[in-house]
């Protein structure tokens, strides 16, 4: 009889891997993934492996910035300590929600997300929860227990498009699953800043930075809305600042000088171990006095590098030049999301791919695991290959004399 049942749960077990490993191998090769009224024709260049170190284990912190499987720029960054998971934002399409989707489910456990962040109120960030009501948002595939958002947007007037669309979403979520919500614009306080703490001893500390901007001081970039937030585990902290910038709002400036934790980590001069690059990358964010104080070891960038979106301009492009000269006094150790191969005909490939950072409690170093490859940016070929501007051939990207 015992062996009989053995025999049972050792089908069952293995029927239910197969079938898993089936959904996830077919998922992301689909050539034209509908959803809803768009259609995405996937890149079978971008890697679908996941990470394989990520044990998911209490003691050991994840943070994950995804790909986002089209040639957007978009941020997307999983944060995992044992079956606590936060989201900070997902862009940069709706039709990136299958990936990220599919991705989350291949390392959560429970399907509930216990803290989604929505750092303000631009599609490369929100698309994937602003969806119209044909198409399933995060907050459709997802249970959500806290939303941590932001409070203020330039589009004065809710009730249009996608903004419309996200507060429908949201508001949905919270009736559905009863879920916390935290308007940054109502309940961030100077001076009071609000920690959520997780894992069974609190050993990982959630804070949610005060931003100038949150409170009624108006901008006319949606950027400097940016939920902030700093994360510490066991020694370490790492920084995400959302599109915060610096150029002519003082954004970062203001954020340091408010920030009681941040002028901690200033004054003991050992700098952050790990920032998801400011505005992916852009000369407006990572400003030289930001960047002196917090002293970054590591740097993920989301983005797409060296694509066409926003500018011709090929020093502006993400990750810029500017942003470079900066961050390399710092760290080397750089890396980037997605490369675009060609903007016009719609194609991009990984860079390093979905970035994984590592920290494991008791053990200094952090651990790195990339789905593609684990090149340091200024080694990549994209940063060192040879163009031509104005007549005259020259790298793509230079690394400062002053550079680690
Ligand atoms: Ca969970
Ligand atoms: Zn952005």
């Amino acid at each position: 009889m015992k062996k009989f049942f053995i025999c049972i749960i050792t089908l069952l077990v293995g029927f239910v891997c197969g079938s898993g490993f089936f959904i996830y191998k077919t998922l992301p090769e689909t050539d034209h993934l509908h959803v809803g009224e768009e259609v995405y024709y996937s890149n079978s260049d971008i890697s679908t492996v996941l990470s394989k170190k990520v044990t998911g284990e209490d003691g050991e912190l994840s943070i994950h910035f995804l790909e986002l499987g089209n040639k957007y720029t978009g941020d997307c960054t999983y944060i995992k300590y044992g079956e606590t998971d936060i989201l900070i934002d997902c862009g940069s399409k709706s039709s990136s929600i299958p990936y990220v989707e599919n991705y989350l489910k291949s390392y959560m456990s429970d399907d509930t997300l216990e803290y989604v962040i929505v750092t303000h109120a631009h599609t490369d960030h929100f698309a994937g929860f602003a969806t119209s009501e044909k198409v399933s948002s995060i907050f459709d595939l997802f249970k959500v227990e806290t939303i941590i958002d932001f409070g203020s947007a330039t589009t004065k007037d809710p009730t249009k498009g996608t903004l419309k669309n996200y507060i429908r979403e949201r508001d949905e979520a919270k009736d559905r699953y009863n879920t916390t919500h935290y308007d940054v614009s109502v309940s961030s306080k100077k001076g009071n800043n609000k920690i959520f703490k997780i894992g069974d001893n609190n050993e990982v500390e959630l804070e949610i930075l005060y931003n100038y901007y949150y409170d009624h001081h108006e901008s006319s970039s949606d950027n400097n809305y940016s939920v902030c937030s700093l994360i510490r585990f066991d020694g370490k902290s790492f920084l995400f600042t959302g599109d915060l910038e610096e150029h002519k709002s003082q954004g970062e400036t203001k954020l340091l000088a408010d920030n009681q934790s941040l002028q901690d980590i200033a004054n003991s001069g050992n700098g952050v171990d790990l920032y998801k690059a400011g505005h992916h990358g852009s000369k407006t964010s990572s400003s030289e006095d930001f960047m002196s104080a917090m002293k970054p070891k590591m740097i993920c960038v989301c983005c797409c590098a060296g694509s066409a979106e926003y500018t011709d301009t090929i020093d502006n492009q993400f990750p810029t030049q500017e942003f470079i000269n900066v961050v390399a006094k710092y760290t080397k150790n750089i890396y980037v999301t997605t490369l675009c191969v060609d903007w016009e005909k719609d194609e991009f490939t990984s860079m390093n791919g979905n970035i994984v950072v590592i920290a494991t409690l008791s053990v200094d170093e952090l651990g790195l695991d990339c789905s593609n490859n684990s090149t340091i940016l200024k080694d990549t070929e994209w940063f060192n290959r040879t163009i031509e501007v104005n007549g005259t051939k020259r790298p793509m990207r230079t690394w400062p004399q002053d550079g680690k």
